[in-house]
Parts: structure tokens; C-alpha cells; sequence
């Protein structure tokens, strides 16, 4: 008996198992008209669904960090103030200069800034008291050194957090950037520059406290 099958369109041969496994499938969507139809709807389902769920977990992630770096922020802010109740200044320069403890309002803005704060609220002060614990997953990751990394908050878009301190014991702190200032009433005012990376735009994320001018 003769080969049944067409030649392939390409007009080379073809494995005779698969083109018959094809060909049977192609032969049975034919005769019920059906699953060829029932493919294209669940297909067309798959489509949908994902353009309604990706989205919304995108969505749902950039909700979370946000949720994250507020929680942060709040727990920062607690530090710093737990911090002050105990040494009666703020976790800034070196605290064994007595004289350097009260000043201007302070911001850390340079990573050696945000490193010494952060390890005086970790434990390394006079009363050996961790007011603040920084995990592993907050390091920056494979871009930065390990050295770098240590002893850095960083928020979850990967920037330090910034600490404002009222420093001259006012309740106020001053934040100036780009020749501005905003005053804020609070002792301490614990900053993510959000999502855009950018300071002093409209995502920032920042501990809730009055703004006065
Ligand atoms: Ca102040
Ligand atoms: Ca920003």
C-alpha cells in the first residue's frame, strides 16, 4: 500500500510519527469542530487573565515597598528618639565630644553621615543598647561591596534612608535641599527618597509630621 500522507509543505520528509500524530489531532478538530475552538477560547482566557494580573501584582509589589519604607521609616524614627530619651542628644558625630552634641539640625546626607548614626542606634554607644537591627536583605546587593553595604539602611528602591535630627533642641527640623527649606515639626523626620530615586519630589516617602513653612 502507498504512503497516504501528503508530502509536507516544505517538500522535505518528515518523521512519519509526527506528522501522523498531527495530522490525527488536525483530523479529529475537524470532525467535532469543536476543540480547535475550545483551544482558541482557553487561550484567549489565558490572554485576558494575564493582562488583568500582571498588572495588578506589579501594582501590588510597588504597594508593598511602599508599605515597607513607611514602616521603616516609622521604626528609624522610634530609634532615634528611644536614643535621645536615654543620652539626652541625638545619634550624631562623636558622641564622646560634649560639645559637639547640641548643634544645627543635622541631616545624614554622605554614606560615613548615615553610617554613624546607624551604628550608634545598633549598639555602638555607652550603654551597649540596639535601639535598631538592619538585616541582611536591606544591603544593596551585588553592586556594592560587602564593606560598603555594612552598617547602610537602605530603603527598598536601594537609597539610604536620610535622618533629620533637631539637633538645637527647637522640636523643629530644618530640611533644605535645592536651596529650599521645609521646617517640620518633630524631633526626628526619617526620609526614603521613594520610588523615582530623587529627593524632595512628590513619591517621597517620609515619617508623618507637620510641615510649619
Ligand atoms: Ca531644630
Ligand atoms: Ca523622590
Amino acid at each position: 500500500m502507498k504512503n497516504p500522507l501528503p508530502p509536507s509543505p516544505s517538500g522535505l520528509p518528515s518523521p512519519r510519527s509526527g506528522f501522523h500524530v498531527f495530522q490525527c489531532s488536525l483530523s479529529a478538530s475537524s470532525a467535532s469542530g469543536f476543540t480547535l475552538v475550545e483551544m482558541l477560547v482557553v487561550v484567549a482566557v489565558i490572554a485576558i487573565l494575564a493582562s488583568i494580573l500582571i498588572p495588578s501584582v506589579g501594582a501590588a509589589q510597588k504597594s508593598a515597598k511602599k508599605r515597607k519604607a513607611e514602616v521603616e521609616c516609622n521604626a528609624i524614627k522610634t530609634a532615634v528618639e528611644q536614643f535621645f530619651s536615654d543620652f539626652k542628644y541625638m545619634p550624631w558625630g562623636d558622641p564622646d565630644d560634649a560639645k559637639a552634641r547640641v548643634g544645627d539640625d543635622k541631616w545624614t546626607q554622605t554614606p560615613d553621615e548615615h553610617k554613624n548614626a546607624m551604628s550608634l542606634l545598633r549598639g555602638e554607644n555607652k550603654l551597649l543598647k540596639a535601639y535598631l537591627e538592619i538585616s541582611t536583605r536591606d544591603a544593596k546587593g551585588s553592586s556594592a561591596s560587602e564593606e560598603e553595604d555594612e552598617g547602610i539602611f537602605y530603603d527598598p528602591w536601594k537609597n539610604p534612608y536620610h535622618i533629620g535630627m533637631d539637633r538645637n533642641l527647637d522640636q523643629q527640623v530644618d530640611y533644605t535641599y535645592g536651596g529650599s527649606t521645609k521646617t517640620y515639626k518633630t524631633r526626628v523626620l526619617v526620609l526614603s527618597n521613594g520610588p523615582d530615586g530623587e529627593p524632595d519630589t512628590e513619591d517621597d516617602i517620609r515619617t508623618f509630621d507637620l510641615i510649619l513653612d
